[in-house]
């Protein structure tokens, strides 16, 4: 590959080679989840903030359709107030940080374990505060992300608890063990997946489609069920790199006021649902020809051979398809490109976004 400018695009091409390595001790997977499975918790938690947060409920959906465990995902920023009175010993939670230093999600396991809670610390760093603190580890093999824009990180959080909700619903008798064979398989062949979006035709159009967003003030990035958690993420990515207000909804949610936002300056970032999930698929399709109707430009992101997902698209991406309940992986790549390349467009440096740091490590605060 040719020697990039920016950290960020390099490290979106890392990705594939970050969840591969990620991926790797599958044995480690299955001994942290036979043991959190023997603990039979009541209940369980997932938080963590920003990028961590959004891989955080990407794998509460996962755990809720794989494992029918009702995981709560709670910002580690409001985990310490009112949600701190629902744990207690036999509670999980699982906290997630790339560094392990975030104050905030440190916070909230302090609180957490002060209320006897178990922690699962998910971080890309074995000897950091969270790892610490945490009773039982996974671990992200990343490699070090230097853009302050997290990209590779959340493609091998996303591994890394898609692989434990694999195993952990195995191990719950969830899963049949050829169901779990499949689900591996599919896992370990997404960052061949992940390769076929970072070069050819869908760069082509998401460089196109750049010129257009630069311009843009307000983008709504719609998900719904599987691409749900994955439109949280690409917003986060939008506002960050690219200084656009992004905001993301479930698609149908977005009728319930927001759309009566929509203009012709609107670019909506239309994230389909594999069409296997049929009535999420048609939800979204019909808020998308709404928008369409309000003049909004639409950016598609849709399964391969997904034939209707062309009907209100401006700019059309191709998936390769997935499980569904792992399609945040491959939908998310486009996301992060989108991002790069808007903020190239714009003359931003995606590494270094204004006001934002890599770690946010706090003070106590006093008054102020
Ligand atoms: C969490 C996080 C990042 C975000 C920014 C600030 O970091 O919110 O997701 O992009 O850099 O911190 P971490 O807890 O995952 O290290």
């Amino acid at each position: 590959m040719a020697v990039e400018k920016h950290h960020m695009i390099r490290e979106v091409h890392e990705g594939p080679d970050a969840l591969r390595r990620t991926l790797e001790d599958k044995g480690a997977f299955r001994k942290v989840a036979r043991k959190v499975a023997e603990a039979a918790y009541s209940q369980v938690f997932v938080t963590g903030c920003g990028t961590s947060l959004h891989a955080g409920i990407a794998a509460a959906y996962a755990l809720f359709e794989l494992a029918g465990v009702a995981a709560q995902p709670i910002d580690a920023t409001e985990m310490v107030y009112a949600p701190l009175g629902a744990v207690r010993e036999g509670s999980l939670v699982i906290a997630i940080s790339q560094s392990g230093e975030t104050t905030d999600t440190l916070r909230a396991v302090r609180a957490a374990k002060g209320k006897k809670a178990d922690i699962l610390g998910v971080t890309n760093f074995p000897e950091s505060s969270l790892a610490k603190e945490a009773k039982y580890l996974v671990l992200t093999k990343a490699g070090e992300e230097k853009a302050v824009v997290a990209t590779k990180t959340y493609i091998a959080q996303l591994g890394a608890l898609y692989a434990f909700t694999v195993e952990y619903a195995s191990a719950l008798g969830k899963l049949k063990e050829d169901r779990a064979e499949q689900l591996w398989r599919s896992l370990e062949g997404l960052p061949d997946k992940m390769k076929r979006l970072l070069g050819g035709k869908p760069v082509d159009t998401i460089k196109e489609a750049a010129r257009f967003a630069k311009a843009v003030h307000n983008a709504f990035v719609l998900g719904v069920d599987v691409t749900y958690p994955t439109a949280l993420e690409v917003a986060l990515k939008l506002k960050e790199g690219t200084l656009m207000h992004g905001e993301a909804f479930s698609a149908p949610e977005f009728r319930h006021g927001p759309i009566s936002l929509v203009d012709s300056s609107t670019l909506i970032v239309a994230l389909y649902p594999p069409p296997s999930r049929k009535e999420a698929h048609s939800a979204l399709h019909s808020v998308v020809k709404e928008c369409k109707e309000a003049g909004a430009t639409v950016f598609v992101v849709a399964s391969e051979g997904d034939s209707k997902a062309k009907n209100y698209a401006d700019y059309l991406v191709e998936v390769p398809a997935t499980e569904p309940c792992f399609a945040s992986v491959t939908y998310v790549v486009p996301g992060q490109l989108l991002t790069y390349y808007t903020a190239i467009a714009k003359g931003l440096n995606p590494d270094k976004p204004r006001r934002l740091v890599k770690v946010v490590k706090l003070e106590e605060e006093g008054e102020v």
